[in-house]
């Protein structure tokens, strides 16, 4: 008897996310371009993706979920991304700050601080690690923001504080842009006067709360690719600032264990 395939040993199951983000959009265009029609994305979570992660590897099974970079996963398990030979998943991905219409004039302060706002995977992959870890988000934030003083220095230079103006941001519990989002917060609080909210929402209304101008900004933008949809219909009513990360990636990940190497191999 042949060995049993990927496909049947995970019941030909994707553990895929929330239906907004954009990476459940490329898995789906995954599955029509590389003729994968018996497998199924399953929808759910960041969280629930990451607990049927753990799971699985404990129990040295195979699973398959839509992954990204930077994530604190990569440096917890032993994964690997498949290849995607027909660049689905695209490439030279980067994050984007996003802000509403007028922001610059209405509150110059904070447009400054977000134009300047550019790090790295490395540093969010510190603050990641230390939530997953068990630390408040905005304690991490905080910490991370205390251990980095350069940096945050660099991205307030020469902006004057703000008497405790309101700003809002809005993100989705994607555990990458909760390590963004809080510190950005924790930099408007802490450093430039501001009193922060940031709603946390699905990726539909986070960007349609920068485009009707609800929200003031979001630091959760993945572009070109992952929320093209999303840039399309809204580029006239959003002001791009462009990325404050290079060099981000999503795709299908395995454990290394799995013997897939390349998304072509889940066929048949
Ligand atoms: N992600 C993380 C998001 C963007 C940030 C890759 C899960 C997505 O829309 O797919």
């Amino acid at each position: 008897e042949a060995a049993a395939s990927i496909g049947e040993q995970v019941d030909y199951e994707i553990i895929g996310i929330d239906p907004g983000a954009g990476i459940m959009k490329a898995t789906a265009q995954a599955i029509e371009d590389y003729e994968l029609s018996d497998w199924k994305l399953v929808e759910g979570s960041s969280a629930a993706m990451t607990a049927a992660l753990d799971k699985a590897i404990k129990d040295e099974e195979p699973v398959i979920i839509t992954g990204w970079t930077p994530h604190w996963m990569f440096s917890k398990y032993d994964l690997k991304y498949l290849e995607d030979p027909k660049k689905i998943y695209g490439e030279a991905e980067e994050i984007h700050t996003l802000v509403r219409l007028g922001l610059e004039e209405d509150q110059p302060e904070a447009y400054q601080f977000l134009d300047n706002f550019m790090w790295t995977s490395d540093a969010m992959g510190e603050i990641m690690t230390a939530i997953q870890e068990g630390q408040d988000p905005a304690e991490a934030a905080k910490e991370w923001a205390e251990n980095n003083t350069d940096l945050v220095d660099e991205w307030t230079k020469d902006i004057q504080p703000v008497d405790g103006e309101e700003f809002k941001f809005s993100y989705v519990a994607w555990d990458s842009e909760i390590a963004s989002t809080n510190l950005v917060q924790y930099i408007l609080e802490s450093r430039l006067g501001y009193e922060v909210t940031a709603l946390q929402v699905e990726a539909g209304p986070m960007w349609t709360g920068v485009a009707n101008g609800d929200v003031d900004a979001t630091v959760a933008a993945w572009l070109p690719l992952t929320h093209a949809d999303y840039m399309a219909e809204f580029e006239d009513k959003v002001v791009d600032l462009g990325p404050s990360m290079e060099g981000v990636k999503t795709g299908l990940v395995v454990p290394s264990y799995v013997e897939a190497n390349s998304i072509e191999d889940l066929k048949g």
